[in-house]
Parts: structure tokens; sequence; C-alpha cells
């Protein structure tokens, strides 16, 4: 009577187990996409159990006068070569590396190409989101001739962005 019914069984578990695992990625910002993870500096690390306990998409503070700027390159710059150096500045805020909990600091993120993550939760780890979990910065990228977007999220020691987000405006660079 139904159509399911007559649908073979092995086709039905393989709907269901794709579908389970969409579900599973769609359930994990960031590892979608964690395939390509050229580029990537630092895992990305499980939030520590102090931080679990209290929800993984708690925020930690900062002053709402901190910000990061991308000293290079500039703003609409046109660049002729496509190995380029990128520096990171920041105001009003410290410098730590991922996993030190010190208030007033963060590592730095380099967003490629992509809007601002969602802000509630780990920034993605892949190649349009590159962490800094050294404390660096500056870097090099490496980016095909065309246009691109730049901008820097400053991560908590979770990789959580703060309350409000410290973060850069987005530049748009040319590569020839
Ligand atoms: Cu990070």
């Amino acid at each position: 009577m139904s159509a399911f019914r007559v649908r073979p069984l092995e086709r039905r578990a393989a709907r269901g187990l794709a579908l389970l695992a969409a579900l599973t990625l769609a359930a994990v910002p960031g590892l979608a996409r964690e395939g390509a993870s050229d580029g990537v500096r630092v895992a990305q690390a499980t939030p520590a159990p102090g931080a679990a306990a209290a929800g993984a998409t708690k925020r930690t503070p900062a002053p709402k006068d901190a910000y990061c700027y991308i000293g290079w390159p500039s703003n609409g710059e046109t660049l002729h070569t496509r190995h380029i150096k990128v520096w990171f500045g920041t105001r009003n805020f410290g410098i730590a590396p991922a996993g030190v909990e010190k208030p007033n600091t963060g590592h730095h993120h380099l967003l490629i190409d992509v809007d601002l993550p969602p802000l509630d939760q780990p920034i993605p780890n892949d190649k349009n989101h590159l962490h800094f979990g050294n404390g660096q910065t500056e870097t090099f990228i490496d980016l095909a001739p065309g246009t691109h977007t730049l901008q820097l999220l400053m991560g908590d020691a979770n990789h959580v962005p703060f309350d409000p987000p410290v973060m850069s405006k987005k530049i748009t660079i040319h590569v020839e």
C-alpha cells in the first residue's frame, strides 16, 4: 500500500545512512569543509571540560573598543604576486596562543573569500578560515589571480569569537 513497502530494503537503508551522514555534518559546523585542510595552522581544539559544562556557545567578553586591522595588504591593492604576505594588527587587545585563557587576549583567524562565520560557535578550520593558534601576527598565503577578500576575526582560547566580536574590516584585493 505504501510506496516505501515496495522499495528494496537495501536502498532504503542506503538512503537512511546518507541522511544520517548529512545530518551529522550539518550538526558540526566546519567539519563538512574540513577535507581541504591546506594551510591550517592548528587543529580545532576540543573545548575544555569547563567550557563544555558551560555550553559550547559561551562567548568571552571583550572591550567594545578592541579591534583588528590588516596592516598589509591595503584595501583595494593590486598585487603582482600570488604569494602574499599578510600582517595583522590589534588595538586595545592582546595576543595569546589558543588554549590560553587570559582576559582581553585571543588569537587571529584570517578569513579568505568568506563572510563572517556564526559568532557563537568555534571558527571553522579550513582553507577559508586559517587559525594562528601560536599567536602569529603575520603569514604568507597563496591566492589565485582574481579578486579576493580578507578579514581578521579574533578567537578566544576555544576559537570562539568574542562578544562583541574583535575583528577587522573586510578588505578586497586584486591578484594579478
Ligand atoms: Cu583558532
